[in-house]
């Protein structure tokens, strides 16, 4: 017994402790039921493990460019600063759960296997869940299963402090809404894509069936945005890099500027993190080469999560292909881009900002405790995919109506989502729409009736797709996913 509780405590504290072991033994553990030669599991193993290791540095970096900002901010104006962003979101969660739930670190890998097997059981018992999805977008996967750990221990007491139950519950939570948001869009896409044979596994799911629902009577589908010129000088935001940059440039910029030298310099107030040096360097060089310091370790966190994602998407869509063939995959959204008018990503990305931006400015002004900074990711992929879809189904009306509204609830969930999950003091949010909505909406219900409000989100994810089935006419087309053009 005691060699047993002795391995048990080892795998724990070794293994499902340390995300990067973790990941990389999912990844050995596929690759040998795939059957692969023993140097591909080899080697698999290594680029998953290395990939997260990298991850890891990437967002300590991150941590240590934004403490002296976040100091800084709180000791002039007495507010805390939250970029929405997944990445952001990530360190943020996870340095939450280290400092306030040290028994859960990790938990949220283990959530995401059991989420991941949710997902294939649901799917594989089709006739009766209805769920025809796969989510297989690994990184979105860490990113929301971190975001929905938070959730669930900070927000009921039960499952923060019984880590079993907790770590079922995260991970049942997860696998439900991965399988049942993806097959809200299997009609949406296939609408788009002209039977494209996919659905969407990401961070918009539920903005996508609404937009779907909602953008044809908003404005024409003939009067889309095929014709529309955007300004050249916005294809540089094409550019993750170009695009990351310069929005830090002018979010961090204006507000190192407004901190100043002297307080950047200050080491009673800056106590964490590199502190501005006035004998060293220029004041101006030193915003310049902080901001810019955001976008290099976001970059260099996508490389890690690119390595360890790429192997854990082969190994997990191995296992379900062979478990469930005619299924459908449910995919990056950046998969359906190409599948709208040329100009509909931009103007999708510049119209969510210009919400965004309004929005910010309006908490400002009515000193919401909490500054919000734009994050990339969701700025640009949600509204583009919202303008995408919408534009398709209703037009550049309800391209410019939907992205715009989705700008202004990004920022302003994203505050109320901050403020409920006490994320200030660790600089982020995960930000995307579906976090905000139906997430944050969830994360009240958790709040206020417990682990009972934890079985109603249950019941309501479970309910969803019974009612789409409940609604298609034609039953066999259903299992298809085969859309009514005209709906
Ligand atoms: C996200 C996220 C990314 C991008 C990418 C878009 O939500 O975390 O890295 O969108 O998946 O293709």
């Amino acid at each position: 017994m005691d060699i047993l509780v002795g391995i048990l405590n080892w795998f724990s504290q070794n293994i499902l402790q340390k995300p990067a072991f973790f990941v990389g033994l999912l990844v050995l553990i596929g690759y040998a039921l795939l059957k692969k030669p023993w140097y591909d599991v080899f080697a698999g193993f290594v680029k998953a493990t290395v990939g997260y290791m990298i991850l890891d540095v990437a967002s300590a970096g991150l941590v240590t460019t934004f403490r002296p900002i976040l100091a800084a901010l709180n000791y002039k104006f007495n507010i805390g600063a939250a970029v929405i962003d997944p990445y952001f979101g990530l360190t943020a969660a996870n340095e939450k759960i280290a400092a306030d739930f040290p028994d859960y670190i990790g938990v949220a890998t283990t959530a995401l296997l059991i989420g991941f097997f949710v997902n294939i059981a649901l799917v594989a018992l089709r006739k009766v869940t209805k769920i025809r999805t796969l989510f297989i977008t690994g990184h979105i996967m860490v990113q929301q299963a971190a975001t929905i750990t938070l959730m669930v221990v900070a927000l009921i007491p039960f499952f923060g402090k019984n880590v079993l139950a907790g770590t079922i519950a995260i991970g049942v939570i997860c696998g439900l809404y991965w399988a049942v948001s993806s097959n809200m869009t299997v009609e949406p896409t296939q609408r788009l894509t002209g039977g494209g044979g996919f659905a969407i596994g990401h961070q918009q799911q539920f903005a996508i069936w609404f937009v779907d629902k909602v953008a044809p009577k908003l404005g024409k589908k003939e009067e889309n945005l095929d014709n529309l010129k955007l300004p050249t000088f916005l294809n540089i935001f094409h550019d993750t890099v170009v695009a990351s940059a310069t929005l830090m440039l002018v979010f961090f910029g204006a507000i190192l500027i407004i901190l100043g030298p002297d307080i950047m310099s200050n080491a009673d107030v800056i106590t964490t993190g590199t502190l501005y040096d006035p004998t060293k360097q220029d004041f101006y060089m030193y915003v310049v080469q902080t901001a810019f310091t955001f976008s290099v370790y976001l970059f260099v966190l996508m490389q890690g999560v690119r390595m360890f994602v790429g192997e854990l998407t082969n190994a997990f869509q191995g296992i379900s292909n062979k478990l469930l063939p005619g299924s459908f995959p449910a995919v990056d959204v950046a998969a359906a881009f190409g599948f709208g008018s040329p100009s509909a990503v931009l103007f999708g990305f510049a119209t969510g900002l210009i919400g965004q931006l309004i929005t910010i400015v309006l908490l400002i002004v009515f000193k919401n405790p909490v500054l919000i900074i734009t994050g990339f990711v969701p700025v640009f992929f949600d509204n583009a995919a919202i303008a995408v879809y919408a534009d398709k189904r209703g037009g550049w009306k309800a391209a410019l109506t939907l992205s715009f509204i989705s700008g202004v609830l990004q920022v302003a969930i994203g505050a109320v989502a901050v403020s409920l999950l006490g994320l200030a003091a660790y600089g982020g949010y995960h930000g995307n729409i579906d976090l905000d909505i139906p997430w944050v909406p969830f994360a009240y219900i958790f709040k206020y009736a417990g682990v009972i409000g934890y079985a109603l989100v249950a019941l309501f994810l479970l309910a969803i797709p019974q009612i789409q089935f409940a609604k298609a006419k034609d039953k066999e087309a259903y299992y298809a996913g085969q859309a009514q053009a005209e709906e």
